[in-house]
């Protein structure tokens, strides 16, 4: 299972919805606004009140930084176009 814990208005964020949608991956979809207990559980997972931040389940995966996210989407799920 992919979480993305972000929120709607972010660009980052926006450029990491672009990519699931483009590669077709099903996400959970985590609003991640001060306050919430969303947030909160991704400060616990990943330590930074920051998003994008990605949790990949199946590959124990945990990331920050919507290009390292985007490059690691591709990279495991793309069709390897995009690599050299
Ligand atoms: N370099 C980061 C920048 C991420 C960023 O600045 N995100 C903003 C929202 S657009 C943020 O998390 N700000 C702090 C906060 O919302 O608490 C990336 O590309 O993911």
């Amino acid at each position: 299972m992919i979480e993305l814990y972000q929120k709607e208005e972010c660009p980052f964020c926006q450029k990491v919805r672009q990519k699931l949608q483009e590669l077709e991956l099903d996400y959970v979809n985590r609003i991640s606004v001060k306050g919430t207990e969303q947030r909160e559980i991704m400060v616990k997972l990943g330590g930074e009140h920051k998003v994008p931040f990605l949790v990949d389940q199946s590959k124990g995966v945990m990331m920050y930084e919507s290009d390292d996210i985007v490059d690691y989407l591709e990279r495991e799920y793309g069709s390897g176009d995009a690599q050299e």
